[in-house]
């Protein structure tokens, strides 16, 4: 068993969801790696202190430069927001640092691709944490898609809704609320959660190319944390857009922080000649699948409780039957990252990927503007 010593950066929500999957993964899943908390990263001393002593971090550092240069550091681990990615993973990448970054992996694609030509310049292993692709229930729906149970793929339908900046007294900027600021976050909804929808989309149904879209800001102006002025927002509080993927099938993608009653109703449906599949966020383990091949007498949906040691990830866990939920996302991530290793293969989504949402998220913010349809390549 080898040792990684993991610094990360960010102690925010994806600060506890990658250190709690760094501590579980070794539990549950036979490996040659072993991750170590070695150190955590956060410009406020007392608060990294207090995260470090919380999850088990052996040192803290409040300049991110300073972990990079440290030589006992294997694996940097970017989970801050979005306006610090390029710089942290280009400096971690010439350090000779493997790399694992939140998403969306870059401000807009230009910086994205920056990102990408330092990591396979200094070819080090890397990944963006887009965790939805390890729920074992979309991971099942991969596995029907790619042996062809659907047959050709007519229709994608995806929508992540929300409804926490309804209140126009939510500030932009600072923690928590970065995600506001369009300097920090470089879009709103299109790059928090669509990108999202966008990443497990490319996955199970290959490349887009082409997007119209329409975006809105609903509250003009609000109050900046750091400065206690009210400023201009600019940020897209709703989007949605029309795609057409590389292989003939229609889509449409939706999202906004606006649809009261829905906290994180992120959902798919794909519709192929022979089948269609569905998945909903609020009910993770399941996959619905309706299969025209079934007799008729009992055809119909079906839900599929993804829970069974021959379903994705699940052999790992408890016994068929008892469902895993959110948290384990992030461990099968990290698993797939060091199996990877181990067997000396890069595994997705990799920077490349990260730079393939982002292009599609910038084409989506462009045709929002010039109301045409544009080339996501
Ligand atoms: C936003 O509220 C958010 O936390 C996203 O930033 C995450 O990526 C998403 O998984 C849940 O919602």
């Amino acid at each position: 068993m080898k040792n990684l010593n993991v610094g990360i950066v960010g102690y925010g929500f994806m600060g506890r969801t990658h250190s709690n999957a760094y501590r579980q993964v070794n539990n549950f899943f036979p490996l040659k790696h072993r991750p170590v908390l070695k150190a955590v990263c956060g410009r406020d001393a007392e608060k990294v202190k207090a995260f470090a002593d919380n999850w088990g971090y052996e040192s803290v550092e409040t300049d991110w430069r300073k972990l990079i240069e440290r030589k006992d550091i294997d694996i940097i681990d970017i989970a801050t927001p979005n306006n610090l990615h390029a710089e942290i993973a280009i400096a971690a990448a010439k350090a000779g640092k493997m790399i694992l970054c939140e998403k969306p992996l870059a401000l807009n694609a230009a910086e994205a691709q920056q990102i990408v030509d330092a990591v396979e310049k200094a070819k080090v292993p890397n990944m963006v944490w887009y965790n939805y692709r390890r729920i074992p229930a979309i991971a099942l729906a991969k596995q029907l898609i790619d042996e062809g149970k659907l047959g050709k793929i007519f229709h994608y339908r995806a929508k992540f809704l929300q409804d926490w900046t309804i209140n126009a007294d939510v500030p932009q900027g600072g923690a928590g609320t970065w995600r506001l600021d369009v300097n920090v976050a470089g879009s709103g909804v299109t790059g928090d959660l669509l990108a999202h929808c966008i990443d497990t989309a490319l996955w199970l149904n290959g490349s887009i190319d082409k997007v119209t879209a329409m975006t809105e800001t609903f509250v003009k102006e609000r109050k900046h944390t750091e400065t206690g002025k009210m400023q201009k927002v600019g940020i897209d509080d709703a989007a949605a857009f029309l795609a057409r993927f590389s292989n003939g099938s229609l889509a449409t993608f939706e999202s906004t922080r606006y649809a009261r009653g829905h906290k994180a109703l992120y959902t798919f449906e794909i519709n192929g000649e022979h089948a269609s599949l569905s998945w909903d966020l609020h009910d993770l383990h399941r996959l619905q699948m309706f299969d025209h091949r079934d007799p008729g007498y009992v055809r119909g949906w079906r839900s599929i409780h993804v829970t069974d040691g021959d379903q994705p990830y699940m052999k790992h866990w408890w016994v068929p039957g008892l469902q895993i939920g959110y948290e384990e996302s992030f461990v099968h991530q990290v698993a797939d990252f060091l199996k990877g290793l181990e067997d000396g293969k890069s595994v997705g989504p990799t920077f490349k990927d990260g730079l393939a949402t982002d292009k599609v998220t910038d084409a989506v913010l462009k045709s929002a503007q010039t109301g045409r349809w544009e080339s996501c390549q």
